[in-house]
């Protein structure tokens, strides 16, 4: 009676406290294991010899002896019941105990068993300590014409121009509306290119479709795909960009690998060859945050350097020249950046104090230090402060205040400042009409604008003229948000 009341108790305990505290509990109370007759203290008195742990029999103040002096087999090194096993018998035998028949986790986890405890994984959807219903929607880029969002579940929405396969779905027809990706599941991280598009999945493969006119599938073919294939070569993978027409993936232990075009150096392997399948970026390691321009790339090292290769043609690399670069040079100026983003010529930098800082193109404005000036190395983006985010569309910067406003520049001919008008920003404006943002996003080939919320719902404002913006409306342009049509429950 007493342990079934305890158990329970622990599965009341469980949805708050997560699966180690319940073990240790359920270890405590449903130990079983036989003790020697009568209890500590009185075994020794008239028994056979003393008490030796390791010996195979319990005496003395031994809770079990199963002939060895090992840990983490249910009976210690000192004769001591271990937390999450039965033991009987003697010499002694200890079995793990199954906690998961109890069924602690609740209905949002899954119960994985493990020798002497057991764990509770969040169903997909549901996250933190209690596995509570977690964002409708996780992460959401731009291509050209399409728009992507993951849903907190692992599964991915398309919507947009689809002539080359690149919503995912099956066809090459557009829609005006979300639609499903086909067999997806377990998405985190998803990234737009021109017409294609790549996938991080949770168990750290790659998927991709699309478009694949020079590789940047990463199949080993230059076949379209209209539903996802896995990209080859690749493991541990815990984000991906894309460029207009290639492919770039992170690893766990912070090697990139890349693949696709490689017309301007973009695959940073010292070459300017296509690649149908992934290979690793040439000296660059400890690469904790990745972006993609149109034809180039920026990568942040743990030490809070930024890198950069490819295209150069407007400074975009940062490195004080305009000379395409085949491998990573660093670029000038920036330390402590915390994050990076790029557009078709320009790139970004948010720095660990919160300012922001941008060189490249600046034809449109984009750079926000209030000139059209090309900087080949980077500049202070003017009137920001305290910014914990930053996106890059085609011509136009984003940047997330703290406070859940949201700040735009550059490029405005398809609206997607957000600022209801269609006039160029040379210094931030702030996208009107928005609740508190919680993540921001584009695409270097996006001529339109995403912000999500909390929760997870999802905002968009600029080009429209694909039915990129996902309300069902196909018009050239929108500039103010409207809300694309994926329900969250
Ligand atoms: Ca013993
Ligand atoms: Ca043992
Ligand atoms: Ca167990």
């Amino acid at each position: 009676m007493d342990q079934i009341r305890r158990v329970t108790s622990g599965k009341a305990l469980a949805t708050l406290l997560g699966g180690a505290l319940l073990s240790s509990m359920l270890g405590g109370s449903a130990g079983g294991c036989a003790r020697g007759a009568g209890g500590p203290g009185t075994g020794g008195f008239g028994g056979q010899g003393a008490e030796v742990c390791g010996d195979g029999s319990v005496a003395g103040g031994e809770d079990c002896d199963d002939g060895n002096t090992a840990d983490g087999d249910g009976c210690s090194a000192t004769c001591s019941l271990e937390q999450g096993f039965t033991c009987d018998g003697e010499p002694t035998e200890c079995n793990d105990i199954d906690e998961c028949a109890q069924s602690p986790c609740g209905q949002n986890a899954t119960c994985m068993n493990t020798q002497g405890s057991f764990a509770c994984v969040c169903n997909p959807g549901h996250v933190g300590p209690a596995c509570e219903k977690g964002p409708c929607l996780i992460d959401v880029a731009g291509g050209r014409g399409h728009s992507l969002a993951v849903r907190g579940e692992g599964t991915a929405m398309a919507w947009g121009s689809n002539a080359s396969g690149q919503l995912g779905e099956g066809s090459t027809m557009s829609q005006p509306t979300p639609v499903p990706v086909q067999g997806l599941t377990g998405a985190l991280r998803i990234a737009a290119g021109r017409v294609h598009v790549v996938s991080a999945r949770s168990d750290g493969t790659v998927r991709a479709w699309g478009s694949n006119l020079y590789g940047q599938l990463g199949d080993g073919t230059t076949t379209q795909r209209n539903t996802p294939v896995l990209v080859q070569n690749l493991a541990d993978i815990l984000s991906v960009t894309a460029g207009s027409y290639h492919s770039l993936a992170l690893t766990k232990a912070g090697a990139v690998w890349s693949w696709g075009q490689n017309s301007n150096g973009q695959l940073g392997d010292g070459s300017v060859n296509n690649r149908t399948a992934p290979i690793q970026v040439q000296n660059l390691s400890n690469v904790v945050i990745i972006a993609s321009g149109q034809l180039h790339n920026l990568a942040l090292k743990a030490d809070g350097s930024v890198w950069a290769w490819g295209h150069n043609v407007s400074g975009q690399l940062g490195d004080g020249t305009t000379m395409q670069r085949n491998t990573a040079v660093q670029v000038q100026g920036i330390t402590g950046a915390a994050a990076v983003a790029a557009g078709q010529g320009h790139s970004l930098a948010l720095k660990a104090d919160k300012t922001v800082w941008a060189w490249g193109q600046n034809a449109s404005g984009q750079l926000g230090d209030g000139s059209t000036t090309q900087r080949n190395t980077p500049v202070q983006v003017q009137g920001l402060s305290d910014i914990v985010a930053i996106a890059a569309g085609d011509l136009h910067s984003m940047a997330l205040r703290s406070d859940g406003t949201v700040w735009t520049w550059g490029d405005n001919q398809n609206g997607q400042l957000g600022d209801g008008s269609t006039t160029p920003r040379t210094t931030p404006v702030q996208v009107v009409g928005l609740p508190a943002i919680k993540t921001i996003g584009a695409g270097p080939d996006a001529l339109h604008s995403f912000a999500l919320t909390a929760d997870g719902v999802i905002h968009a404002w600029g080009r429209n003229d694909s039915g990129q913006l996902g309300d069902g409306s196909v018009v050239l342009l929108k500039s103010s948000p409207v809300l694309p049509q994926i329900t969250c429950d």
